[in-house]
């Protein structure tokens, strides 16, 4: 999950010296640095891009701008005329920094390290773009699916091909991996789930592999709870990311005999560290290790993290693991 994140003191450093958040992301010399830092520290596997899944938006021509200590805003899309002014046509063109600093990244990190780039789901991006920033019971967004099916479903379109165009060109600027989050899934009701989680990633998947056969793709569906199975069933994506509530045997039974799984540590338990951290490792690792699998956290690192058990959960990992 998100790896540079606030718990680095020498991140913190960084984030002070950049300005506003989207301006440290469209700095390649400082989205690189970012990137870099928890590779130094603790050398993990794979390097994740320091961007954000509402750059998206941002180069789509709406305003988004975050907020300290309240998270990022955006000025919500009223109505269809909004939608008229989104421009898909520019987003390459405007998200060039982004493909810069992987371009560096692709040529400084080591061979070993998998350098992953990102870009949030159609569904979640667009709880964005409609809710105005974070929120806690997508009112807007499932209004705007319920009474304004047409135009819901036009950015929902919108979205899936400006998602699969941001991705491509990180692929070609040095990306060997790619994850989509779909952050919010589990806030939709099964069918929706799979109306509008499942099956815009799934032709977003295809379209990937027709493009670049070789890149791995791994889809997050955060708290799709049953639905994770149809994801492994019928998305084509090499890998699924699990959240913290996802049962062991049952990923290893539905879902790991189909696909590489990741995850599924709960960052409050990487807070909390000693045995109770050491044993829960061992335990994800005796139930998922045999099988493909990366060892990863359920959910984003949280700001409050101690470095040293991060330390920990590495040393846990690879002496266990091998
Ligand atoms: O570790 C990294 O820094 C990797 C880059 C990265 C990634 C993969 C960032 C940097 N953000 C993300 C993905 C992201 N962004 C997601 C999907 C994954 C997830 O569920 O966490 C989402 C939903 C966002 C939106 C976003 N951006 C939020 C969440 C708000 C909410 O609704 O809960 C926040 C707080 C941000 C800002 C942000 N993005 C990234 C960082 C390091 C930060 C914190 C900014 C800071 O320095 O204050």
């Amino acid at each position: 999950m998100r790896q540079a994140g606030r718990y680095l003191p020498e991140y913190r450093a960084l984030r002070r010296t950049a300005g506003g958040f989207l301006d440290f992301c469209f700095n390649p010399e400082l989205a690189v640095e970012a990137t870099l830092q928890p590779i130094r520290r603790y050398e993990f596997d794979a390097a994740i891009l320091f961007s954000d899944i509402l750059v998206v938006p941002h180069a789509l021509g709406q305003k988004v701008w975050f907020e300290e200590g309240r998270g990022p805003r955006l000025e919500a899309l009223a109505d269809a005329a909004d939608l008229d002014r989104l421009e898909g046509e520019a987003l390459v063109e405007a998200l060039h920094p982004v493909y810069t600093a992987l371009a560096v990244l692709s040529g400084c990190l080591p061979p070993e390290t998998a350098l992953i780039g990102f870009a949030g789901a159609p569904w979640t991006v667009a709880t964005y773009m409609l809710e105005g920033g974070s929120s806690r019971d997508f009112a807007c967004a499932k209004h705007w699916m319920a009474e304004r099916p047409q135009d819901f479903a036009r950015l929902m379109e919108l979205l899936a091909r400006a998602t699969f165009d941001h991705l491509s060109a990180q692929v070609a600027a040095g990306a060997e991996v790619l994850q989509i989050f779909d952050s919010w899934a589990g806030a939709l009701s099964l069918d929706d789930m799979r109306r509008w989680s499942l099956e815009p990633l799934s032709e977003i998947v295809r379209r990937l592999k027709a493009a670049h056969p070789d890149v791995p793709v791994i889809l997050f569906p955060r708290a799709a709870g049953e639905v994770y199975r149809d994801f492994a069933r019928e998305s084509g994506a090499d890998a699924l990311s699990l959240d913290s509530s996802v049962d062991l045997m049952w990923a290893r039974e539905e879902l790991q005999t189909r696909v590489a799984v990741q995850g599924n540590l709960d960052p409050q338990t990487l807070i909390a560290g000693g045995t109770r951290l050491d044993d829960e490792v061992r335990r994800i690792l005796a139930a998922l290790g045999q099988g493909p699998f990366i060892f990863n956290l359920g959910h984003g690192i949280l700001p409050e993290t101690p470095l040293e058990n991060v330390a920990r959960l590495v040393r846990i990992v690879r002496d266990t693991g091998g």
